[in-house]
């Protein structure tokens, strides 16, 4: 059958006299018919990666491409009069993720299967995901976000177990996602959910009650953690996750052969940060079940379960209480003291205990301790994980310890999200690089060629256009395409500094008020979401939109700086904002991005980063090339040693350094307060004049110098295409496909 005659089959009409919807759902159906036909991938062992966050992002355009159809469509469509475009805006965006790591995860998926391994992802099916964000009265306020259709990409199974928890036993069901692969390969995403959920319990933005269980398990990713019944329902959620996961994998093994006693021949488990932790007692528990002894059940275990880490912050290191474990699954906590017992007759060192002394449940060194594998997902991170955050792991067990720099799937941040550079890349090199992205290097012998380079500029420029379009349609904002898009776009943390770029913005200002005009005029854009609850995020999304007002209000500077905050930042608007991009912020504190991921992306589509030495910036600067990147701030040993001798003082800088003290001062200025919220700017005028944690102030004057000089070297028009020539042509190595490779030879041997 022809895809014309596919897609027929499908559609309740003609085609010119199918609405928008009507076409989508056919688009969805012919799709579901395609792969209903294709091979799962298969292997004695099987891999599950499993994740509380799987951040897909749309799916029509996407599994189109990975079909190789994703032409043909389009030109069916059009002949009859229809817009491919305007379909993949009615399709939800499942924002099953908060950031990176549900990102990644997603990333994975796509590279698992285009690369024909057997492997699967294992999540939750949260209704609203992560939040909807709204602004209103330059402050950041949420609504949910619902995703789920009928006749999406989500299928229902009748797959179902039973989950106990100390007060009540919840029965899940199992839905599914296909991943297409980018090959006629296809894999599955396992979605667990409850059918006693009710959406309708959400009033007034995302409020709940957080303790009705059987009717709020799924509705929400990560709720509110700021009180304790928000903690507990986050365990209950983690618990449901791994209970699920382990009796789903015990029985496919028992499926295909298993005795038990040899899982770890039949199964991998990708533990995705220490949120599924708790599969580790759990897994021992069902295997003691059924009948395995307790020292089997762990060495069979411990042979089974790999741990990725991808943070550094302290704070951000999960411990549960013992008394939480003891109330949402009584049944694992024996397991754990089991564990921890071990541990301590092992080791003469508390600080490698599973429980600690506070009563609390380290996840992390259950998985240390209990998994066969750890590791870090850049270069640098896994070197800080070894030398201090896990140094007394990296002595006990040296052998376990891995790094697998973290990559992208081309095909939806280049194929997807660029077409036009696709094509003009295509048109270069032919289009090995679509499976191998190492030959994106055989770019490099254009670099001397005007026309290419002319044309990588001419594509950038169409790219501005298209995002301007979108920003008027989505936001009635208009940008000048004309100017320096700026970038910084990701999770609103401390860490990552976006009140660093918006001192830098009030410092320009204040330049332009001064008479100081800049060269061409520039635009900076953000786009963040702050979890609810954290106060400081709030704030700095408030100075941001404070900013933006008062520059869009004022004519003479309006002309030269705006900035630009894009609500609900997502994967849709990353598709449309990256391509579009000239500089790239990356500007975290050095040793606090494990990673980074976006800095790929943004390479990969042309960019240029602005950037510290941390995360994978370094292996980007390596790649690139010092001429190719530009980087400032203090490096990751200087900032690691200021924290433990604790000299840092914001204050002296603020004294000594004239332009952070006017920038700081001005947060609380006249103009401020006239479009602010007084309370909030104040809070974080002290959290930096006080504290600054992420030590924003001694990187700022080598910020702002470097800063100027990319602004600078941006005007020489034919250097900056080579300089994005050059990010082109080294991103190959940041693909998922390489990464993917690496976890199947060293970990996952599948
Ligand atoms: C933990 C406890 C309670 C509530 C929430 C959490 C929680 C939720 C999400 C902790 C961490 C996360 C997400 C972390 C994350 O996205 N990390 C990023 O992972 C990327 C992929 O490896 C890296 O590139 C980024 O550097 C890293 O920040």
């Amino acid at each position: 059958m022809s895809l014309y005659e596919k897609i027929m089959s499908n559609a309740p009409c003609d085609l010119q006299k199918c609405t928008n919807e009507q076409l989508y759902v056919t688009l969805v159906k012919t799709i579901h018919d395609i792969t209903a036909e294709q091979k799962h991938s298969d292997s004695k062992k099987k891999l599950y990666y499993i994740s509380a966050e799987f951040l897909v992002g749309k799916l029509l355009s996407n599994n189109l491409i990975n079909l190789g159809i994703y032409e043909e469509t389009k030109r069916i469509l059009n002949e009859n009069g229809k817009n491919l475009s305007e379909l993949e805006e009615i399709e939800a965006e499942p924002s099953l993720g908060n950031g990176g790591l549900g990102r990644l995860a997603a990333c994975f998926l796509d590279s698992i299967a285009t690369l024909k391994l057997n492997g699967d992802g294992i999540g939750l099916n949260y209704h609203f995901g992560l939040f909807r964000q709204l602004f209103k009265n330059a402050e950041q306020s949420e609504l949910p976000n619902p995703w789920i259709e009928s006749s999406g990409f989500l299928k229902k199974t009748d797959i179902c177990f039973d989950v106990k928890f100390a007060e009540f036993t919840l029965k899940s069901r199992l839905y599914t996602m296909d991943v297409i692969g980018y090959s006629g390969n296809v894999n599955k995403l396992q979605l667990f959910d409850i059918d006693t959920v009710d959406e309708s319990i959400v009033k007034d933005g995302i409020k709940f009650d957080k303790t009705d269980i059987k009717r709020n398990l799924t509705l929400f990713l990560y709720p509110d953690d700021s009180d304790e019944n928000g903690k507990l329902l986050r365990l209950y959620q983690q618990y449901f996750l791994v209970s699920n996961a382990a009796q789903m994998i015990i029985k496919e093994c028992i499926e295909r052969g298993s005795n038990l006693y040899d899982l770890p021949q039949y199964a991998v488990i990708q533990i995705n940060d220490t949120h599924p932790t708790l599969i580790i007692p759990e897994l021992i528990r069902l295997l003691c079940e059924k009948g395995v002894g307790m020292n089997d059940a762990i060495d069979i275990v411990q042979k089974t379960c790999a741990y990725t880490n991808h943070t550094i912050l302290a704070e951000a290191l999960e411990k549960w209480p013992v008394s939480y474990i003891e109330t949402v699954a009584p049944q694992i906590m024996p397991i754990i003291e089991i564990l921890d017992n071990k541990v301590r007759r092992k080791f003469d060192d508390e600080s490698v205990y599973i429980i600690g002394r506070n009563e609390s449940v380290h996840m992390a060194h259950l998985d240390i301790h209990y998994g066969f594998s750890i590791n870090g997902v850049a270069a640098l991170h896994t070197n800080i994980l070894k030398n201090n955050e896990l140094r007394n792991f990296y002595n006990i067990y040296p052998e376990k310890f891995n790094n697998k720099t973290n990559g992208i799937t081309f095909r939806r941040w280049l194929l997807n999200a660029n077409p036009e550079l696709t094509n003009f890349i295509s048109d270069l090199i032919g289009d090995g690089y679509k499976h191998d992205a190492e030959e994106l290097k055989k770019l490099d012998k254009f670099i001397n060629d005007e026309d290419v380079l002319k044309k990588l500029l001419q594509i950038k420029y169409n790219n501005k256009q298209q995002l301007k379009q979108f920003l008027l349609k989505t936001q009635g904002i208009d940008i000048n395409e004309n100017s320096i898009l700026d970038m910084q776009i990701k999770r609103l943390h401390e860490y990552k500094r976006q009140q660093m770029n918006a001192l830098y913005l009030i410092d320009k200002y204040l330049e332009i008020k001064s008479g100081k005009i800049p060269t061409r005029p520039i635009t900076a854009i953000f786009g963040a979401k702050a979890a609810p609850a954290y106060t400081i995020a709030k704030d700095i999304i408030h100075l941001i939109l404070c900013l933006q007002k008062l520059f869009s209000e004022d004519g003479e500077v309006k002309k030269y700086l705006n900035v630009v905050m894009v609500e609900n930042y997502n994967v849709t608007a990353a598709e449309k904002l990256i391509p579009a991009c000239d500089i790239s912020e990356q500007i975290s504190l050095a040793s606090k991005e494990a990673s980074g991921t976006g800095n790929m992306k943004f390479i990969l589509n042309g960019a240029v980063i602005l950037g510290t030495m941390d995360g994978a910036n370094v292996e980007i600067c390596d790649l690139v090339g010092k001429d190719n990147i530009y980087i400032f701030g203090d490096d990751s040993k200087t900032v690691i040693d200021r924290y433990k001798d604790g000299s840092y003082k914001p204050r002296k800088y603020y004294e000594e350094v004239p332009e952070i003290k006017k920038s700081v001062d001005f947060i609380l200025s006249d103009e401020m307060l006239s479009v602010g919220n007084k309370d909030s700017l104040q809070r974080l005028q002290n959290e930096l004049l006080n504290k600054d944690w992420f030590m924003t102030f001694p990187d700022f004057t080598s910020y702002k110098d470097v800063k100027e000089k990319a602004f600078s070297d941006f005007e020489n028009r034919f250097n900056w295409a080579k300089k994005m020539l050059t990010n082109i042509s080294s991103a190959g190595y940041f693909s998922s496909d390489r990464t993917i490779k690496e976890y199947n030879e060293d970990i996952w041997k599948l």
